[in-house]
């Protein structure tokens, strides 16, 4: 037993998305949205950046989202697992083209409206809080290829329709909301985080920081929409956080690794503090950037701050500018990292270390003095099915382990964390890779890559561990 204490009523759970998780991708009148598109195999990091060749699905491929895990029929039997580990939060997204199939519809989709509310029943009946994204990687393809996405800001209207939309349906059953996830992934992967399509691929910051400042407004004004609605709600951001640490000592490391924090501070300082940090303005200029802004934008982001950050955690980032150190980087990490010799890596290589989530933890803690929700968090590895039909995902415990251990840390530190929803509870469908082999979760889903398998849902070694996490409210986390 350890000396941990977590708040007694901290949300322990798990975390999945529509557009990974659900398929059924054009049934009950749901529309494409962005992963829609996205194919496994190598073109899909290429069209993840915004080198998108046609936005209708070809023939010739295959599209691991069509039918993910069938989480869309499946979700009672999945839930009831959930139910079993003693979940108390299930974090969700609403898929967009589900409530509004081409995203300017006059009317919403009954339909889709419907899902949501079974799948919220569905957990509640089970004493699980339903934590809903609105815009997890989703956007309905018709906007993107209407008005060029998130560039245009006629998105901003619609998106905070859709918001109302979701916010009055679901008043009386979700109380945790979230509006875009990791945001910051605009800058990284421009068309899956918001559908962005560059011509001939090459991307242009004139365009994401214009978009950028679309989803702030847009984020802002469904905070105010949500307080509204729902007084009684907590919404927060969200950020693929991570803090970058400097590969040495040189003052020119130390301050690269400041300028690529900010990078990703830059969205939630607008969402948290309610303006544009100071840095943002030299940054603009040193880029000609020039962002236009309506008159009354200042007064949203200010009046319409988040209550919470909710945050994604895998790895730590590290920053070289010696030209030598930065040949060596890690493969795998959408962030760009040049390797840590101090730490391991996964089979994927995505940096691992524990004491970087207690690192990030405090940094995000002091810099916003909000509570912090840590709605992402888990090891993709590949498991094997022995003949008995177990799975032994010992490096998946250790992995978990060893973080919530540096999140109670964290905590004692005196960071105010409200839950932890790890990520992929069951196996999903990767975001980066499209794969099913890399899998995160306590229940093992019969599927791979190329979309055999007969779906069936298996309970791995680390689903017994998992709830005796939960049980024990972080005091048994298990032998080293
Ligand atoms: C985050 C996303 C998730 C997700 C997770 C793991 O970036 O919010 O959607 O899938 O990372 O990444 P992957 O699936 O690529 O292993």
């Amino acid at each position: 037993m350890s000396t941990y204490t977590f708040p007694k009523d901290f949300l322990w759970g798990g975390a999945i998305a529509a557009n990974q998780a659900e398929g059924a991708y054009l049934e009950d009148g749901k529309g494409l949205t962005i992963v829609d598109l996205l194919p496994s195999g190598e073109k899909r990091r290429s069209m993840m950046k915004g080198d998108v060749p046609s936005l209708t699905p070809l023939p010739d491929l295959f599209y691991p989202s069509h039918e993910a895990i069938d989480f869309y029929h499946r979700y009672p039997e999945d839930i009831a697992l959930f139910a079993e580990m003693g979940f108390k939060a299930l974090r969700v997204s609403i898929a967009w083209s589900r409530i509004f199939p081409t995203g300017e519809d006059t009317q919403p989709n009954e339909a889709g409206l419907k899902f949501y509310d079974n799948l919220f029943d569905e957990c509640l009946k089970h004493g699980i809080q339903p934590v809903v994204t609105l815009a997890h990687f989703d956007v309905p393809v018709h906007l993107i290829e209407t008005y060029g996405s998130w560039r245009n800001r006629k998105l901003v209207g619609l998106f905070e329709t859709y918001a109302k939309t979701v916010f009055t349906r679901y008043k009386d059953k979700v109380k945790y909301w979230m509006t875009f996830n990791e945001i910051n992934m605009l800058l990284h992967l421009p068309f899956l985080g918001a559908g962005l399509v560059f011509e001939n691929g090459v991307i242009d910051k004139q365009i994401q920081y214009q978009a950028a400042h679309h989803q702030l407004v847009a984020s802002a004004l469904v905070v105010k929409a949500c307080h509204e609605i729902i007084p009684d709600a907590k919404i927060g951001c969200m950020l693929a956080a991570g803090s970058f640490y400097p590969y040495t000592c040189n003052p020119e490391d130390v301050f690269q690794a400041m300028q690529k924090d900010r990078e990703s501070y830059f969205f939630i300082d607008v969402q948290s503090r309610g303006e544009y940090p100071a840095y943002a303005k030299r940054f603009f200029a040193d880029h000609q950037l020039k962002i236009e802004m309506e008159p009354e934008d200042e007064a949203i982001l200010k009046n319409h701050t988040v209550d919470y950050i909710g945050f994604s955690y895998y790895s730590s980032r590290t920053t070289s500018t010696d030209p030598e150190v930065i040949k060596n980087t890690t493969s795998g990490n959408v962030f760009g990292s040049v390797a840590n010799p101090y730490v391991a890596k996964s089979e994927w290589g995505w940096t691992i270390d524990p004491k970087g989530f207690r690192i990030t933890a405090n940094q995000l803690y002091d810099r916003y003095q909000k509570p912090l929700f840590v709605v992402e968090n888990g090891l993709g590895a590949v498991d094997e099915v022995t003949p008995d039909g177990e799975i032994i995902d010992d490096d998946r415990i250790d992995y978990l382990r060893r973080h919530i251990a540096e999140m109670a840390e964290a905590i004692k530190d005196g960071v105010e964390i409200i839950g932890y929803t790890s990520w992929g509870p069951i196996d999903i469908v990767s975001a980066s890779t499209g794969e099913m082999k890399k899998r995160y979760g306590y229940i093992y889903v019969d599927r791979d890559n190329e979309g055999n398998g007969t779906l069936k849902r298996i309970k791995k070694k680390s689903f017994a561990w998992y709830k005796n996490v939960i049980q024990s409210n972080g005091q048994n986390l298990g032998s080293e």
